[in-house]
């Protein structure tokens, strides 16, 4: 390192070509919002071309289907909302037996401000028919394969009539980037990642939920837990939904060399179904836990940061968090192991050094 010059940290770290999978570093989720150049990027086939005149069709068991560009849609009213997003494979790498697919630790999570318009807001001006129970939604991007299927996406009705669910066109209050769906994606806050559709160009009612490949056979997970390395047949697994509580801690970082004395210990703690009640860290392995502060506003699917100052003396201090939400759920010091690796949430564990 050329002495005098900082070293900028590193914007992500690559776990994947052609599509790249980006995964942030955790030192950029020490922040109430992620910024946009270094959130998390994942995708099955990589991203359309950008086309800004692309319209978006809602039809269907709708009595009044309409087309409407971009521009329209701006003029309807905007709603913007914080919210976490993350991939339902994130922490997949912390598993055993090991799982096929992107091994993402940390990273795959991030959060933002979504603006745009509510789906319940397009769904009521296209007067939904009787027996309409699932919303199907479907995108510009396609698998190099023409004869594979492309990313489809199925919420239920009353997922899409929430008021925090966006057909967003800004992220942190500037117009979407192609990696994050521009020029339109679905924001759906407290659900997994997949359900947040980019690029997206066509919305169906339909009475059932869509039957293709990403939504029968992948984004499943067995509804009771099965032992570690069992295989599942997709039909006897629902589909990842809800976001479990789960805490991060971002300051010290694994490895990091602190100076002895009061050391503030810094995460963000989330959880899909309910607002974050408390965080609690331990510096003696979990035997014994002391509440951290909580700054931000709490909300369904979005995340607050948690503080605590702890005395350090010189050595070895290990570090453990656990977060609990209004519902009582409580993070597990393990995590649940599932065929596809979704929904790591254990204790999050770091050791640094004090001198
Ligand atoms: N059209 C489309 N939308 C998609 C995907 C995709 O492959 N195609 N991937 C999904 C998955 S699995 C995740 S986790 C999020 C990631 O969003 P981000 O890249 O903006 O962080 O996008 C979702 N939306
Ligand atoms: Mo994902």
């Amino acid at each position: 390192m050329v002495a005098g010059r900082t070293v900028a940290a590193a914007p992500f770290e690559v776990l994947a070509d052609t599509p790249q999978q980006l995964q942030t570093p955790l030192d950029a989720l020490d922040a109430l919002v992620t910024p946009t150049d270094r959130f998390f990027v994942r995708s099955h086939f990589g991203a359309p071309r950008l086309d800004r005149q692309r319209t978006l069709s809602l039809e269907g068991l709708v009595g009044k289907p309409f087309t409407l560009s971009v521009a329209a849609l701006q003029k309807l009213p905007q709603t913007t909302v914080t919210a976490v997003l993350q991939c339902a494979g994130n922490g997949r790498a912390f598993f055993t037996p090991t799982i096929p697919g992107v091994q993402w630790q940390h990273g795959a999570v991030g959060q933002a401000e979504w603006t745009g318009v509510r789906l319940s807001v397009l769904v009521e001006r296209a007067k939904v028919q009787a027996g309409a129970a699932h919303v199907h939604l479907f995108g510009a991007d396609r698998a190099p394969k023409p004869q594979a299927p492309a990313f489809v996406r199925s919420i239920p009705l009353e997922k899409a009539m929430h008021p925090d669910t966006l057909i967003a066109w800004k992220m942190n209050g500037a117009p979407l980037t192609l990696e994050h769906g521009a020029p339109l994606r679905v924001v759906v806050p407290g659900w997994a990642g997949d359900h947040w559709l980019k690029w997206v160009t066509a919305i169906h009612l339909a009475a059932e939920e869509h039957d293709g490949f990403f939504v029968k056979k992948g984004y499943r997970i067995p509804p009771t837990p099965v032992p570690p390395g069992t295989k599942v047949p997709p039909e006897q697994m629902v589909p990842v939904t809800v976001l479990p509580v789960k805490s991060i801690l971002t300051a010290p970082l694994e490895g990091a060399t602190v100076k002895a004395g009061q050391v503030e210990v810094r995460g963000v703690a989330f959880s899909g179904g309910a607002a974050v009640r408390q965080v609690e860290v331990s510096v003696d392995g979990g035997a014994h836990w002391q509440l951290a502060k909580l700054e931000g506003e709490p909300g369904v699917g979005r995340w607050q940061r948690f503080k605590l100052e702890v005395d350090a003396p010189v050595g070895k201090m290990r570090v453990v968090a656990r977060a609990t939400d209004e519902l009582g759920a409580l993070q597990p010091e393990q995590g649940v192991w599932n065929p596809s690796g979704y929904f790591w949430n254990a204790w999050h564990r770091v050791s640094w050094s004090v001198t």
